[in-house]
C-alpha cells in the first residue's frame, strides 16, 4: 500500500486540514501519516486562532515518524510560520522524498491568514522548487505570481509562471470562475485543461481534498494529466454529496 505523509494544521471540524487529508488518502486506498505544524480553533462558521507548533515539536514528529517510515509521496497544506516552511523543505531534502505537491494554503475560506508573510517568501524559493507539483487556486496564484487572473489566457500565463519557480507541474484550479470551472496543468512542455460543473456555494476543505488526492494518483502511478481528471471528478463528487454537519459552511462527504 502506498504511504503519503500530510504535513499541515489540525481542522477540529475534520472538514480540511490534516484531518481532510487523511479522509481522502484512505478512501483512494492509501495509508495516510501526519505532521502537524499548527492546531487552528473553528467550527463551520467562525475561525477563531492558530496556534503554531513550538519548531523543536516539529522536529521530533518529522525525526520520529521518518526514521521508521518511508513515504512514497507527501503533500503540504498550512504551514504558517518562516520556521515551518524551512523545516519541511529540510526533512523534504534529508529523506529525498518524492511526489512533494504543494497545497499553497495562504488564507481560510473565512479570510483568516494561514501562511505569514515572511513565510511565503520562503515557500517561493525553498519549497516550490524542491516539489512535483503545486495546486494553486486562483487568489494563491495571483498572489504566488504576481499575474492578475481575469480570463483563462491569464491562467496560462500564470501556469508557466508558477511552473518557472521550480515546481514539476504547475497546476492552476479555476473554482473562482464562474462558468467552466477549468483547472489548468502545465508541464513545463504541454498544457492540460480539464473543465467541470459549477456547483453553487461554499463548501470547506475543497483545495485540501484536491491536493489530496492527487497526490494519491500520483504515488499509484496515474500520469499527471490523469491524475488530475481524476481528482477533480473526486471533488465535485464529494461536494454533490456535502453534509451541513454545523451552523455554518458545507462540508465534504467522502462515503
Ligand atoms: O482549506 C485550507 C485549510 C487548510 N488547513 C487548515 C485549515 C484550512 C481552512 O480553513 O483550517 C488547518
Amino acid at each position: 500500500m502506498k504511504k503519503i505523509l500530510t504535513i499541515g494544521g489540525s481542522d477540529p471540524t475534520a472538514g480540511a486540514g490534516v484531518q481532510i487529508d487523511l479522509k481522502v488518502f484512505n478512501a483512494l486506498g492509501c495509508y495516510g501519516i501526519s505532521v502537524i505544524t499548527s492546531i487552528t480553533s473553528q467550527n463551520t462558521y467562525e475561525f477563531s486562532s492558530v496556534y503554531p507548533l513550538p519548531e523543536e515539536v516539529l522536529i521530533e514528529q518529522f525525526e520520529t515518524l521518518l526514521k521508521d517510515i518511508k513515504p512514497h509521496g507527501a503533500k503540504t497544506g498550512m504551514l504558517y510560520t518562516e520556521q515551518a516552511v524551512k523545516c519541511v523543505a529540510k526533512y523534504i531534502k534529508k529523506y529525498k522524498i518524492k511526489n512533494l505537491v504543494i497545497d499553497p494554503v495562504i488564507t481560510s475560506t473565512t479570510g483568516t491568514k494561514l501562511l505569514l508573510d515572511e513565510a511565503l517568501q520562503i515557500l517561493k524559493t525553498e519549497l516550490i522548487p524542491l516539489s512535483k507539483a503545486i495546486t494553486a487556486n486562483i487568489p494563491e496564484a495571483e498572489i504566488l505570481t504576481g499575474i492578475k487572473i481575469k480570463k483563462l489566457d491569464d491562467m496560462y500565463k500564470s501556469a508557466e509562471a508558477l511552473f518557472h519557480m521550480g515546481t514539476k507541474l504547475a497546476i492552476i484550479k479555476g473554482g473562482h470562475f464562474n462558468n467552466k470551472v477549468p483547472d489548468l496543468l502545465f508541464d513545463g512542455k504541454e498544457f492540460f485543461l480539464v473543465e467541470g460543473e459549477k456547483i453553487e456555494g461554499q463548501f470547506h476543505g475543497t483545495g485540501c481534498a484536491f491536493s489530496s488526492a492527487f497526490v494519491s494518483f500520483l504515488c499509484k502511478g496515474y500520469k499527471p494529466d490523469e491524475a488530475l481528471k481524476e481528482s477533480k471528478k473526486f471533488v465535485s463528487e464529494l461536494i454533490r454529496k456535502s453534509l451541513k454537519i454545523g451552523k455554518g459552511m458545507k462540508i465534504l462527504n467522502l462515503f
